[in-house]
């Protein structure tokens, strides 16, 4: 079969919900992915930041086929005897008394947002149905009904009505809008990307974090991250809260927890919070798996092995600073902290970031367009000096080519 076969037969049968690059992957390692037609490329998408320790990582695979020869699945309807092992490692990772195991960073998202309403009525005492959650304008946080209901992005909430109330948007990077907002004292929590990943990598003034989470103090509401893009070394620091030592009251984790191996992300809080959700009242068929207790263990163990927060501040530092050295009259700006960067583009003769991402590819590097002028560039973590310089090629190379 040829690519376009592939492609074909994707689109047959396939919900048109993506509009994919036109490469066709078919096995992957570290920094590398290989298509149909055993052509090599870069991957600087990493699967939006799951892949943050490479394609198929050893460490991460061995568990994973060292557990599904064992046991997959209990449910949580009984205990396994990895599940708790890997609690009690991730809690003490990132330093929480609890975490509350889901699948996808949207249930993730899900599951903080009904904790922070429940410790609303449960503790601080807001009066039932009446929870407020600020959130951030260009904010993404997954594609479920309650989270569209706080996106200001039509692509994301358009024609899916009606929406989830209780939520107040404010501008990101604003801490008055913010201190405005609390004022009300039905708001239960602030949700928070450390850096809005989706709205072009937008990385907040210095400061703003910590200003937020003590305005949160204040005004006895929590504080919660979303670090599903940006945690787990992603930014240069083990959470880009990290940055401001801003400690969430509810921390959010997905993607990269697995190493891009099977779907697993939690939600981190201390008891006071934790503990306002009684048995049965929340949970999740796979929440909790032992094949995800092991790879989530096996993932964090390579972060820290390999100290990949530290190896994703270097390289990302190379790219920028060579990135800027770089001019081009397409490229209007680079901006990002570690590896989780965006080159955002001039339009230039007609040329859109996708022409520009098509020519990446052809030239060996697969990249993705957010929005349709700025392309963003997260290879995994674990990319050497050697193969940032040569990446660092080819992306100029390609420009150079426009
Ligand atoms: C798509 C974006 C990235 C996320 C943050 C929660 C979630 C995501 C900060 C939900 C997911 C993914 C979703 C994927 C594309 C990708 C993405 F472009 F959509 F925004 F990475 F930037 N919080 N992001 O970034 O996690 O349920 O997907 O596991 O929907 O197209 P999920």
């Amino acid at each position: 079969m040829k690519p376009t076969d592939y492609i074909r037969r994707e689109e047959q049968y396939g919900a048109h919900n993506y509009h994919p690059l036109p490469v066709v992957l078919e096995s992957g390692k570290g920094v590398f992915v290989w298509d149909v037609e055993g052509k090599k490329y870069y991957d600087f998408l990493s699967g939006y930041s799951a892949l943050s320790q490479g394609h198929c990582h050893p460490h991460i695979i061995r568990a994973l086929t060292g557990q599904a020869e064992k046991l997959t699945l209990v449910s949580r309807a009984f205990y396994s005897d990895v599940l708790g092992e890997y609690m009690e490692f991730a809690c003490k990772f990132f330093g929480y008394d609890k975490l509350l195991p889901m699948n996808t960073g949207a249930e993730a998202v899900e599951t903080a947002l009904k904790l922070a309403r429940r410790w609303g009525y449960a503790v601080k005492g807001v009066q039932p149905g009446e929870a407020k959650i600020v959130v951030c304008r260009e904010n993404f946080h997954g594609r479920t009904i309650s989270i569209i209901s706080m996106s200001t992005d039509p692509s994301s909430y358009a024609g899916f009505g009606p929406y989830t109330p209780g939520f107040i948007q404010i501008p990101y990077n604003d801490a008055d809008a913010l201190e405005t907002a609390l004022a009300d004292a039905s708001v239960v929590g602030f949700l928070v990307e450390p850096i809005q990943g989706e709205a072009g990598v937008v990385v907040p003034d210095e400061g703003y974090l910590s200003r937020c989470y003590a305005l949160c103090k204040q005004h006895n509401v929590l504080f919660i991250a979303d670090e599903v893009q940006t945690g787990i070394g992603r930014t240069g620091k083990l959470l880009a809260c990290d940055y401001e030592a801003v400690h969430p009251d509810i921390l959010i984790l997905g993607k990269a927890l697995s190493g891009g191996v099977t779907p697993v992300s939690a939600v981190f809080a201390n008891d006071e919070i934790m503990l306002t959700i009684k048995p049965g009242e929340h949970g999740s068929t796979y929440g909790g798996n032992p094949l995800a207790a092991r790879v989530g263990i096996a993932a964090l163990e390579v972060v820290r092995d390999e100290n990949l927060s530290e190896n994703a501040a270097v390289a990302g530092r190379l790219f920028r600073e060579e990135m800027e050295k770089y001019r081009h009259p397409m490229i209007r700006k680079v901006r990002g902290k570690g590896l989780l960067n965006a080159v955002v583009t001039e339009p230039g003769n007609g040329k859109t970031a996708w022409d520009i991402c098509l020519a990446l590819k052809e030239n060996g590097l697969i990249a993705k367009p957010t929005h349709d002028h700025i392309i963003r560039f997260t290879p995994p973590l674990v990319i050497t000096r050697e193969e940032m310089l040569d990446a660092l090629a080819i992306i100029q190379k390609t420009f150079d080519q426009f």
